[in-house]
């Protein structure tokens, strides 16, 4: 097992011990295991179950370390099966919804007798759970938004947990002889923020030993389907992934068909069959004659010189257009006229901005955060922790904000890090709009990223007003989190995303793409509109551990498929660029 998956096994440990209200020691040290493992190196576990040190490691007792092994040599965990079958399915499955957590199961449960969705559903709409000590009104109604939302979003995975599961399953068919190409396509190749199931493809004359290896891989938990051209699994994450075999000379039709979008698709289609071409996953053949487009792709296969995406392309008069943008919506049209944006790549990025330690409600400290930012390779790293009316943030009064800032001078003045970190907070819009600090607080920072935290209700209007009177603080450098969506969780508050684009724009303010993978907002939709009439964006990995700051990548993945150009992105620019911009809007 990879690391993400142990620490995803552990941390389900201890929601499953807490369920059965067990010893609160007992199931800390499974979540911060969890952490542990994240945060060690795939190699370090490795060596370290090798040659049996896992222990030496702070936070691992000999009973976890054992487990850990267990995991990674195995796939399996007996502990961890006993436990799951010790609890009625129905309760676990109430951990899905999202507003109910260990604690208000069991209340429910005890009180309510609740052991299943259907039972709370109906315990809701009896009115039941609002007359429950410690639940009421509102939360009955939140774990009714959160039953409603469970099934809408039951079926889907973030892109981030694809990837991590797709990784390994890529690099392992690559590795079969029998495997001329390999590629994963799909969502998951065109970036989507979340993805329904993973689609991989395999060029290869011998397709059998390569199903087979497929089905029997370290980390399935049930067969599909198991043939000679397509084969599917359910993983342990719970996400489906079909292979499909392909012969060779009929890869690249697959590749792009199987990348999709639909609509992409089917305006390719459309434009190929105005060129006489019929067009479909496997080949570019005349639209006229006799037979199935399969049966004459068949036929003019091995005669084909279309071995790479950018020939298919081109044979249609068209730019390659990269995957993330293949969604139908004015890809081709560009792709005709030459006008394809020549898009931001990770590695354009210098320095992150917006992102927490151990001060609010980060895991690691300010040296950690930056030593891991310098380890990433990056410039300038911006520290932005909460302010003080995020109190369940533990956010900074005046303070320790003033200490953190001291703090973070004598780092950079310590010369100890190559990274140079800069001042900043995530400052809270209070519901009326104005900040959580005095303008002389605010004037003393490098940066200030202003955030949504409270009041998630208000109308749009009012939400709108709100967030724009932030936005036009001479103060804020960036909005944060533009709708505090929560992927897969919770919808966005309602806002007016235009008039605030607007108002940025009018005071050249900034708005983040907050790259944390369950949030990826500001929306990629928004994004290239916005860009055109003169948005800047910064990629905001929004850490709160040193794993984190890698989100970047997966912001750059979003900002991709919002069509964005390394110039509309600000933290591709240089530390002395950077310094300009920031100094030079404080006079201004
Ligand atoms: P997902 O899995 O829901 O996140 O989204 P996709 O885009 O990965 O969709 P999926 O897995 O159903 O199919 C992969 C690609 O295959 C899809 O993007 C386009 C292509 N495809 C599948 N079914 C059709 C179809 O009925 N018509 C067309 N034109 N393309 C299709
Ligand atoms: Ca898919
Ligand atoms: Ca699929
Ligand atoms: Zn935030």
């Amino acid at each position: 097992m990879t690391k993400a998956e142990i620490a995803h096994v552990l941390t389900e440990i201890g929601t499953l011990l807490e369920l059965k209200g067990e010893n609160p020691f007992k199931i800390r040290a499974y979540q911060t295991g969890a952490r542990i493992v994240e945060s060690l190196a795939e190699e370090e576990i490795a060596r370290r179950i090798a040659d049996d040190t896992l222990e030496e490691v702070k936070g691992i007792g000999e009973a976890l370390a054992q487990k850990i092994g267990e995991l990674h040599t195995t796939g399996k965990l007996g502990f961890y099966e006993k436990l799951k079958a010790s609890i009625p399915a129905g309760l676990v499955e109430l951990l899905q919804i999202s507003g109910v957590g260990p604690k208000k199961i069991r209340a429910l449960q005890a009180k309510l007798g609740v052991d299943s969705i259907a039972k709370l559903q109906a315990a809701c709409e009896s009115g039941a759970v609002a007359a429950l000590e410690g639940f009421g009104e509102k939360s009955q109604e939140k774990i009714l938004e959160g039953i409603r939302n469970r099934e809408k979003y039951s079926r889907r995975h973030l892109w981030s947990d694809a990837f991590a599961t797709a990784e390994p399953i890529l690099a392992g068919l690559r590795a079969l002889p029998q495997v001329l190409r390999a590629e994963h396509a799909g969502s998951l190749r065109r970036k989507m923020e979340t993805v329904g199931d993973l689609d991989f493809l395999v060029a290869t004359t011998e397709p059998k030993p390569v199903a087979d290896w497929f089905v029997a891989q370290a980390g399935v938990k049930e067969v599909t389907a198991h043939g000679e051209t397509k084969a599917s699994v359910r993983m342990q994450s719970g996400i489906q992934a079909d292979l499909r075999l392909i012969p060779p000379e009929q890869f690249v039709f697959a590749l792009h068909h199987f990348t999709g979008s639909k609509d992409h698709n089917v305006q390719m289609r459309h434009r190929a069959l105005g060129l006489g071409l019929s067009m479909s996953e496997w080949g570019l053949v005349p639209a006229e004659g006799e037979g199935t487009a399969k049966e004459k792709a068949e036929q003019a296969g091995r005669k084909t010189d279309i071995t790479s995406e950018e020939a298919l392309f081109k044979k249609l008069g068209l730019a390659f257009v990269p995957p993330e943008l293949r969604e139908g919506l004015g890809e081709i049209e560009a792709a005709e006229k030459g006008e394809l944006p020549a898009l931001v790549e990770v590695a354009d990025i210098r320095g992150v901005f917006h992102n927490h330690t151990t001060a609010s409600d980060g895991h690691n400290t300010l040296e950690e955060m930056t030593a891991a930012a310098q380890a990433l390779g990056l410039e300038y790293l911006g520290i932005a922790d909460h302010s003080k009316s995020s109190v369940q943030a533990r956010g900074l009064d005046e303070q320790r904000l003033a200490d953190q800032v001291a703090e973070i001078r004598k780092l950079n003045a310590s010369g100890k890090f190559k990274t140079h970190v800069f001042t900043g907070t995530e400052c809270d819009i209070l519901p009326d709009g104005r900040l959580d600090f005095a303008d002389d607080v605010l004037a003393g920072l490098d940066y200030v990223v202003v955030s949504v935290h409270s009041a998630f209700k208000q109308s749009r209007d009012d939400m709108t007003a709100r967030i724009i009177r932030a936005v036009e603080n001479p103060h804020t450098t960036m909005l944060g989190h533009l709708t505090g969506r929560l992927l897969l969780q919770r919808e966005g508050y309602e806002v007016d995303a235009e008039k605030v684009i607007d108002a940025a724009i009018a005071s050249k303010v900034v708005i983040e793409l907050n790259a944390s993978p369950w949030r990826l907002d500001m929306d990629w939709r928004l994004w290239r509109k916005a860009a055109e009439r003169g948005l800047l964006c910064a990629i905001n990995p929004d850490a709160h551990d040193t794993a984190g700051l890698a989100d970047f990548r997966t912001g750059v993945g979003a900002a991709r498929k919002g069509w964005l150009t390394k110039e509309q992105v600000i933290t591709t620019r240089s530390l002395a660029s950077i310094k300009r911009w920031l100094t030079g809007r404080k006079k201004g």
